[in-house]
């Protein structure tokens, strides 16, 4: 507004100043007022201090930044079990197979080994098939302890039920040998230690005699025949196997 209405002025002035750079300078000075020239006065003292405006209603400013990670919550409850999932493809069984298919091989041999090694075993202790055999380890022990060594080889105490086994014990014992008979149960009654009374017996004469402070185990002598002794005595063990 102010330029506008002043232009005329200035190009007025302007125009004068074509003569004499000096002399118009001065001319124009004194031809146009200070206003009309656009020369700008002193400013002016600042005015009082305004009251306080209304709140502005300008633009929210922009989004910050977020802020910093809060600490983890509590640990919730366990939630609800899964649904059930569907069978599974069937497993390759061709490394079981093939050590089912060793141990099957492993347990043949093992099986003709030890058809072999009873032959030996048969053959060397004199075994007649179909009839039992006797073993002894040539020991000497109180009857318990022979027990418990025939029981230890799934045998039993050797006990003769016929004159043809009692032969057999005496033969192959060599030296007094306890029997698989006592009267432990009932004094004077014998009877076999695996159960039953005596199908046989082979007595010394004067035998049994419960001698001294009791006997209730039996011994076969060397020459075959039995004489009831002292449990707690030590004699040859020799134990018995089926057929
Ligand atoms: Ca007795
Ligand atoms: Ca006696």
């Amino acid at each position: 507004m102010f330029l506008s209405s002043s232009l005329p002025v200035l190009l007025l002035c302007m125009l004068t100043a074509s003569s004499s750079e000096i002399k118009i300078s001065e001319d124009a000075l004194k031809t146009c007022s200070a206003i009309a020239c656009g020369i700008p006065g002193r400013d002016g003292r600042d005015g009082p201090k305004g009251e306080k405006g209304e709140p502005g209603q300008g633009l929210r400013g922009l989004q910050g930044p977020p802020g910093k990670m809060g600490p983890p919550g509590n640990t919730g409850p366990p939630g609800a079990p899964g649904i059930k999932g569907t069978k599974g493809d069937r497993g390759d069984n061709s490394v079981v197979e093939a050590k089912l298919a060793n141990l099957e091989a492993e347990m043949r041999r093992l099986k003709s080994e030890l058809d072999h090694v009873e032959k030996l075993q048969a053959f060397s202790l004199g075994k007649t098939p179909g009839k039992k055999f006797y073993v002894t380890n040539g020991e000497r022990m109180p009857f318990s302890k022979v027990k418990a060594q025939c029981a230890e080889l799934q045998g039993t105490v050797a006990t003769p039920k016929n004159a043809e086994e009692n032969k057999a014990i005496q033969d192959m014992a060599g030296s007094p040998a306890f029997l698989g008979i006592t009267d432990e149960v009932t004094e004077g009654r014998f009877m076999y230690v695996t159960g039953g009374r005596l199908a046989y017996s082979n007595w010394k004469r004067d035998e049994p005699n419960d001698h001294g402070s009791g006997e209730d185990c039996v011994i076969l002598l060397q020459d075959g025949l039995w004489n009831d002794i002292s449990c707690s005595s030590s004699f040859l063990a020799v134990c018995e196997f089926p057929a």
